[in-house]
């Protein structure tokens, strides 16, 4: 059994999926696949399936409820319940991300006790292509608001290709988050430093998707906004908590 878990969260994406996870299995051969599929009705559930049937090291959990942020908290409590792994690393279905240095993340996480590694898009040396110029503005905008307001250094707070520690994992209030999409991966970075982890950022390059749709709406840009703002005035900060300090 490996101590690797890659959780794929999916909704419609028949014409990405098997290509993704192609990608994963060349990038860290060794590591379980967990594809969680919230009843998606183009064939991706059905294609999930075969791609089980064909490689025992990848698994689907059919889900009737829907939610981004859920899939991976479900797929936290799966790493930590089954006590072998030690790393959880995320990754979108939609191929957005260029999973080609996906084992230079897993292997800083590991090499260097990390505790969450991020693919970064704001960083010098990655590349980011085809993103329109308002989501382009919004993604910066966004990540300088609430790097500012939660006083971190991380520039891409909102990426989706991630490496966490287990042992960071499970020492967070999982059953408490209950944010949605990118304000989910903010509130991720906010509780790990909080918690004391140790985070590093390393440089991936996007290509935004050519295939399938977008589930994220400009709400969730806003609800996000509405959130770190919220956090701010309340002092929440995404740096470790003092003795006796609550989380929230
Ligand atoms: N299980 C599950 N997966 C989801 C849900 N919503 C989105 N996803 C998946 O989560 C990943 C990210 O969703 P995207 O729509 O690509 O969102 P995004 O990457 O923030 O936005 P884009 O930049 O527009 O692609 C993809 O693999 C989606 O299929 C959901 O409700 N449940
Ligand atoms: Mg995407």
């Amino acid at each position: 059994m490996s101590d690797i878990l890659v959780v794929m969260p999916t909704l419609n994406e028949v014409d990405n999926l098997a290509r993704t996870v192609g990608r994963v299995r060349q990038q860290i051969p060794h590591a379980d696949v967990l594809i969680i599929d919230d009843a998606s009705s183009d064939g991706t559930s059905q294609l999930a399936d075969k791609l089980a049937a064909d490689d025992a090291s990848v698994s689907v959990v059919h889900r009737q409820e829907r939610g981004f942020a859920s899939a991976i908290l479900h797929a936290f409590r799966h790493a930590i319940d089954a006590k072998t792994y030690k790393h959880v690393v995320t990754v979108d279905a939609d191929g957005s991300y260029d999973l080609g240095t996906l084992n230079d993340l897993l292997q800083a996480a590991q090499s260097e006790s990390l505790d969450l590694v991020i693919g970064s898009r704001w960083v010098p040396g990655a590349d980011v292509r085809n993103m329109a110029g308002r989501r382009r503005a919004s993604s910066w905008v966004g990540n300088l608001y609430s790097r500012s307001l939660l006083g971190t250094s991380v520039r891409d707070l909102t990426s989706a290709t991630r490496v966490y520690s287990v042992s960071i994992l499970r020492s967070l209030p999982l059953d408490r988050i209950r944010s949605e999409a990118y304000a989910f991966q903010i509130e991720m970075v906010t509780r790990v430093a909080q918690a004391g982890g140790r985070i590093a950022e390393l440089p991936i390059d996007y290509v935004e998707r050519s295939i399938g749709k977008s589930k994220m709406r400009m709400g969730d840009v806003l609800s996000a906004g509405a959130k770190v703002t919220r956090w701010g005035v309340r002092g929440v900060r995404a740096k470790p908590r003092e003795r006796g300090q609550s989380d929230r």
